[in-house]
């Protein structure tokens, strides 16, 4: 098939989801009510938008324990092992990523420092639909368990028919000990662990990807709970010289396209001639894909063919646009990796296909999309944590910088700031100093 050709000069990286008004509207309501109702409102649009079988019965918001047990005791033995495999080596990466404290000394005496917290509670989101991916639950729990989150808890829409969620979910939950799930998704799902109901006590953070409802939604609640991103639809960028495979790189633009009728795909080529033999990659694997449909719509609509001049100019128009995925497919891709400077993540190499990322190798899949890794990084560890400085004074230390601060103080027009100072100064006594 087809890609747009476009020059690199010209090539314009630029995708924000327009949120439609309707969309915003309907979401507001929906964690207004939330927020008003409390429970009531998360079964209700339960048992409208995701399972109307549950209408009528007594079911809880929370899932029972024993239903995550028997999804994993289901699932056969190799799937149970590569999980297995996968989240040793997702944990053992994360666990690399545990920050030093900082301690200083001042020139004076004065001792002060930074500290790092685990959050108390976190909320992770999973998706029930095309998106329902075990893998994503591992990614975004085992990096919240090696920050030492005391608390964290699932949710997930319930299947229609099953009342429960995804199965894959809930094995991967079982896997991972993660023991607190609740059967809600969409907007709701984001209202409730934002602000709390009868059932589902508030969390500190929530992470996850989600539908355009779960998107707008954690916009919304953003300030009065952390929220790891606002995911966008998965990219990959493929940066190649003449090396390059052709059927390497259309199996990894597939890869990419079947996620999403969204999902971009990009080559970003020095040698014109491959793109030509790429195309006709894309349409010999295209036929035998179940996802076809999907990946195809998303090529037509996000692929791109963008031709370089150079390889540091390819490189250029990876920074200018700050994919998700950057795939260098070229002679010595090591030495390419210092000048990627926006990406979620590097894929080095013709034997490091994007896939052995979202599931296996141990960094997280996770990652910065639309143009947003500009400034935002992957998910990691130290999203589930904070940072607490400290400072300790001694006398000597006060009394050296009391002029300045109380000049500074003046200065603000702040007579107490200066007295919390000069009052020490003056050798006060317990009782008020009054002898
Ligand atoms: N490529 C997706 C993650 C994923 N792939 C999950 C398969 N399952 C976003 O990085
Ligand atoms: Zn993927």
């Amino acid at each position: 098939m087809k890609l747009a050709r476009v020059e690199a000069g010209s090539f314009d990286w630029r995708r924000n989801a327009s949120a439609d008004d309707e969309a915003v509207r309907r979401v507001a309501e929906m964690v207004a009510q939330v927020r008003r109702e409390g429970d009531r409102a998360l079964r209700r649009y339960t048992e409208e938008f995701d399972d109307p079988g549950l209408a009528g019965r007594a079911w809880t918001l929370g899932v029972d324990p024993a239903d995550l047990e028997r999804a994993w005791a289901t699932l056969d033995a190799p799937l149970q092992r590569a999980l297995e495999r996968a989240a040793d080596r997702i944990r053992r990466f994360h666990e690399r990523q545990r920050p030093e404290d900082v301690q200083a000394a001042g020139s004076d005496g004065e001792r002060m420092g930074m500290t790092w917290r685990p959050l108390r509670r976190a909320g992770v989101y999973a998706p029930g639909g095309r998106a329902a991916y075990p893998s994503t639950v591992l990614m975004n729990v085992i990096p919240a368990q090696v920050a030492g989150v005391d608390e964290v808890v699932l949710v997930s829409p319930p299947q229609r028919g099953t009342g429960l969620p995804h199965p894959l979910v809930m094995a991967a939950a079982h896997l991972l000990g993660v023991r607190e799930v609740y059967r809600v998704g969409g907007a709701q799902a984001i209202a409730a662990l934002a602000y709390g109901t009868e059932s589902v006590a508030r969390v500190d953070k929530i992470a996850g990807p989600g539908n355009l409802y779960v998107a707008l939604a954690k916009r919304l609640v953003m300030g009065d709970v952390g929220i790891d991103s606002v995911a966008g639809p998965s990219e990959v960028f493929i940066v190649t010289d003449e090396t390059a495979d052709a059927r390497f790189v259309a199996a990894d633009l597939l890869a990419q396209a079947e996620h999403d009728p969204e999902a971009g795909a990009v080559l970003v080529t020095v040698d014109a001639g491959l793109a030509d033999a790429v195309e006709r990659e894309l349409e010999r694997q295209l036929a035998d894909l179940p996802r076809r449909e999907i990946a195809r719509a998303a090529l037509e609509r996000w692929g791109a063919v963008v031709v370089a001049p150079t390889l540091e100019e390819a490189i250029e128009v990876v920074n200018r646009s700050a994919p998700e995925h950057v795939e260098l497919l070229v002679r010595e891709p090591d030495r390419w990796l210092p000048r990627v400077r926006a990406a979620g993540a590097v894929f080095l190499g013709a034997h490091t296909p994007e896939p052995v990322g979202d599931y296996y190798a141990g960094p997280n899949h996770v990652l910065p999309t639309h143009g947003t890794a500009r400034f935002a990084s992957g998910l990691g560890v130290l999203d589930f944590m904070r940072r607490m400085t400290w400072v300790a004074y001694t006398p000597e230390a006060l009394e050296r910088h009391r002029a300045d601060i109380v000049a500074l103080a003046e200065a603000e027009g702040l007579a107490a700031h200066a007295r919390a100072v000069t009052i020490r100064a003056e050798g006060g006594s317990r009782d008020g100093g009054s002898e």
